[in-house]
C-alpha cells in the first residue's frame, strides 16, 4: 500500500498578518521528510481548510507538492460543504501531482447518505486519483461507520479512510467488512490501540512536532515489543494531553515558531494563545 506510516496532517504557517507563511511551509516539509515521514496531508482540519480560501488551498497544496519533489506522497484534503468546490480542488490536486485526495462528508446540511455518496463520486470523478474518506465526526457531525460505508463504496472507488474516532470496536468492524482498505489512524493519542486493529498507518497533528516518536512505536509494535511501545505512547500522551487544553492546532504553531519555523497563530475567530497557555506549551518544549 502506498499511504501508509506516518503522514503529519501539516499546519498551515500564517505570517503576523493572517497570511500564508510559504517559506516556512517549505521549511517545514523539508524538515518533517528529514525526520523519516512518510507522506503528508495538507489542508486537512490541522491545516485549518476552511479558514482558507480556494485559492490559498490551491497555493498550499502546489507548494507541498513541489518541495516533496516525490520524495513521500501527497495527500490533498479537498472536502467542502458543496460538492462543486471540492470538485474544483480535486481536479486542481491531480492537474498539480498530488498523489490522492481525501474529504470529509459535506457537513451542516445533514445531507442524506445518498448525497453524501454522489458527493464522493463527483469529487472522484473530477479527480481521477485514490480517494481517501476523512471520517472525523467530532467535528464534521457526521459518522462514517462499516454500515453506511457501503453506500460509498458502491458509488465509487473507495482506495482508505482517515478514521478520526475513538470507537475502536467501529474501526475493527470495518476492518472486518472492507479488508482490503487502507485504514488511517486520526487521533494520535490512541495510535497504539488502533494497531492491532489492523491499521495501515496515521494522520496526525502531532506528527508536526513528534513524529519519531510515533515511527518508534510503529517499529517497536512491528517487533512484537509491546512494552516499548506502550512507553513510547505514554510520553507522547503527556505532551497531547497539554496540547489539547491549548488547542491542538495552536499549540503545535508555537512550539514550531520556538524551534525556529515561524507559523503565527491560527485564523480568526480562534483566538491567540494567553500567557497560561504559553506557559503550558513550554513545558512541552522541555518533554519534546
Ligand atoms: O488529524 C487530528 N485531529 C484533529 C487528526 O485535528 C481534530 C489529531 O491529530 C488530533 O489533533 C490529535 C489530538 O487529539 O490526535
Amino acid at each position: 500500500m502506498k499511504f501508509k506510516g506516518i503522514i503529519p496532517a501539516l499546519v498551515t504557517p500564517f505570517n503576523e498578518d493572517y497570511s500564508v507563511n510559504y517559506d516556512s511551509l517549505k521549511v517545514l516539509t523539508n524538515r518533517l521528510i528529514d525526520k523519516g515521514v512518510d507522506g503528508f496531508y495538507v489542508c486537512g482540519s490541522t491545516g485549518e481548510s476552511f479558514l482558507l480560501e480556494k485559492e490559498e488551498r490551491k497555493k498550499i497544496l502546489e507548494s507541498v507538492v513541489e518541495e516533496t519533489a516525490g520524495r513521500v506522497p501527497v495527500i490533498a484534503h479537498v472536502g467542502d460543504i458543496w460538492a462543486d468546490r471540492a470538485a474544483e480542488l480535486a481536479t486542481h490536486a491531480a492537474k498539480v501531482g498530488a498523489d490522492a485526495v481525501s474529504a470529509v462528508p459535506p457537513f451542516y446540511f445533514k445531507f442524506t447518505f445518498d448525497e453524501i455518496a454522489e458527493y464522493y463520486k463527483i469529487i472522484q470523478n473530477a479527480a481521477g486519483l485514490p480517494l481517501i474518506i476523512y471520517n472525523i465526526p467530532v467535528l464534521s457531525g457526521v459518522s462514517v461507520t462499516s454500515d453506511n460505508l457501503g453506500q460509498i463504496i458502491a458509488a465509487c472507488d473507495v482506495e482508505g479512510i482517515k478514521f478520526t474516532s475513538n470507537d475502536m470496536f467501529e474501526l475493527s468492524k470495518i476492518r472486518a467488512a472492507y479488508p482490503d482498505l487502507c485504514l488511517l489512524n486520526g487521533f494520535d493519542e490512541i495510535f497504539i490501540n488502533a494497531l492491532p486493529v489492523g491499521i495501515q498507518g496515521a494522520i496526525g497533528s502531532t506528527y508536526n512536532i513528534m513524529p519519531e516518536k510515533f515511527s518508534k512505536i510503529l517499529k517497536a509494535f512491528k517487533a512484537g515489543d509491546l512494552e516499548s511501545a506502550a512507553q513510547t505512547q505514554k510520553q507522547a500522551n503527556e505532551i497531547i494531553d497539554i496540547l489539547i487544553k491549548t488547542d491542538v492546532k495552536s499549540g503545535i504553531k508555537y512550539i514550531l515558531t520556538k524551534a525556529g519555523i515561524p507559523c503565527g497563530s491560527c485564523r480568526r475567530p480562534f483566538a491567540p494563545l494567553n500567557k497560561e497557555k504559553t506557559d503550558l506549551l513550554d513545558k512541552v518544549l522541555e518533554l519534546l
